[in-house]
């Protein structure tokens, strides 16, 4: 703990330091609550950036300051979307840069800790997730005047669906980790679907959907909520990159749409609450459908069922070569979180047909 205070000290904050503790579940940096005193300070988060996911930090760092700066100077605009929307900080360190690059190696930066605010890793009913749809819409409508191609693309490919499963079958065939044979039943459920999921991307490809400025790293638990339930803001902007609003959607519906928690091991649990998504969609199409383009619409329910696989695809891959991306909270944990998501996926195929109606109505309410 004296280490991370340190770091903690090297940036401008405010208050003194009182304790610095693990915070959030997110399976790729480490993050620290950091709490100060007197209560007028503000906390903050620091985070250890997993640099061999994210290998330029000064880029990523561009973009969240881009990004970030853009979305305060929106909320300052007479013409304000939201009252209570609010965008975090990155604070800047005493040496004038917004991280820090220690001695071991390892990156480091601060955020300000939105005071009060709290997030879901399981929605628990519809007003949340309408409010989360309405919040995703907000920030999509925020970063619309930013230049998606001034943005870096930090991780190239990162939803490309082609290179995904080429480095899947690649290491099918190459089964580091020896472990093939007990995901052989995976393997044919990816294979049957192979086809139909590189949809979005021919959408892209032939110009019907246009590149944003995009999130893509939705997950429900990336939503601030306050004390009263309402959405407030939107945080892990790492992967803001240019991108298809339909991963943005997609995504957010898989984590905020099921009633149980991604890497469930109980698969009777998993399903996609219709309730959730059409509240979400509600909240979401109310701000976005101002300024969506008909192809992106008429793909948001198949979206829901892109993401679902390719994060099942990107477990299980992860799984067969020995864990080296994903956190893993024990052995098994990524067979367990693609056999979860596999099953959700079907839920939703099962579901297809209504959860197209619910868009179709919200989009034109
Ligand atoms: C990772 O930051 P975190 O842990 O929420 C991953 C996402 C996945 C998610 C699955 C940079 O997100 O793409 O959807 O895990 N982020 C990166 O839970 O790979
Ligand atoms: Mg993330």
């Amino acid at each position: 703990m004296n280490d991370l205070i340190s770091i903690a000290r090297q940036f401008i904050i405010e208050g003194t330091i009182v304790s610095v503790k693990p915070f959030g579940s997110g399976h790729i940096n480490d993050s620290f609550l950091v709490k100060t005193l007197p209560e007028a300070a503000p906390d903050y988060v620091l985070q250890r950036i997993n640099h061999t996911i994210f290998r330029n930090i000064p880029d990523l760092t561009d973009n969240i300051l881009k990004v970030t700066q853009h979305i305060r100077q929106q909320l300052h605009a007479s013409e304000s979307i939201s009252d209570t929307f609010q965008v975090i900080r990155l604070i800047q360190a005493h040496s004038g840069s917004f991280f820090i690059h220690d001695e071991e190696g390892n990156f480091w930066r601060l955020y300000n800790h939105v005071r009060g605010s709290k997030s879901y890793d399981i929605v628990a009913n519809p007003d949340l997730a309408y409010e989360g749809g309405k919040a995703f819409g907000i920030f999509q409508y925020l970063t619309s005047g930013i230049d998606a191609s001034s943005l870096h693309e930090i991780l190239p490919d990162f939803h490309n669906i082609a290179k995904r499963i080429s480095t899947f079958r690649e290491t099918v065939l190459r089964n580091p980790a020896g472990r093939l044979n007990e995901v052989i039943n995976e393997i044919a459920f990816v294979e049957a679907r192979s086809e139909q999921m590189h949809a979005i991307m021919r959408l892209g490809e032939q110009g019907y959907i246009p590149v944003r400025v995009t999130h893509n790293d939705t997950k429900f638990n990336n939503i601030l909520f306050n004390q009263d339930n309402k959405a407030i803001s939107i945080v892990d902007l790492d992967t803001v990159m240019p991108g298809y609003v339909l991963y943005d959607f997609g995504d957010a519906i898989r984590t905020g749409s099921n009633m149980a928690a991604e890497d469930e091991a109980d698969l009777a649990k998993v399903n996609i609450d219709l309730h959730l998504f059409e509240a979400y969609s509600k909240g979401y199409l109310g701000i976005a459908r101002k300024f969506l383009h008909p192809a992106e619409i008429s793909h948001l329910a198949f979206s829901a069922k892109f993401m679902t696989y390719i994060i099942g695809l990107r477990f299980l891959t992860d799984h067969l070569v020995g864990d080296r991306y994903f956190k893993i909270g024990f052995p098994g944990h990524n067979l367990q979180r693609a056999r979860a998501q596999f099953k959700l996926l079907e839920r939703m195929e099962e579901q297809f047909f209504p959860m197209q109606e619910i868009i179709r109505k919200q989009a034109m309410n």
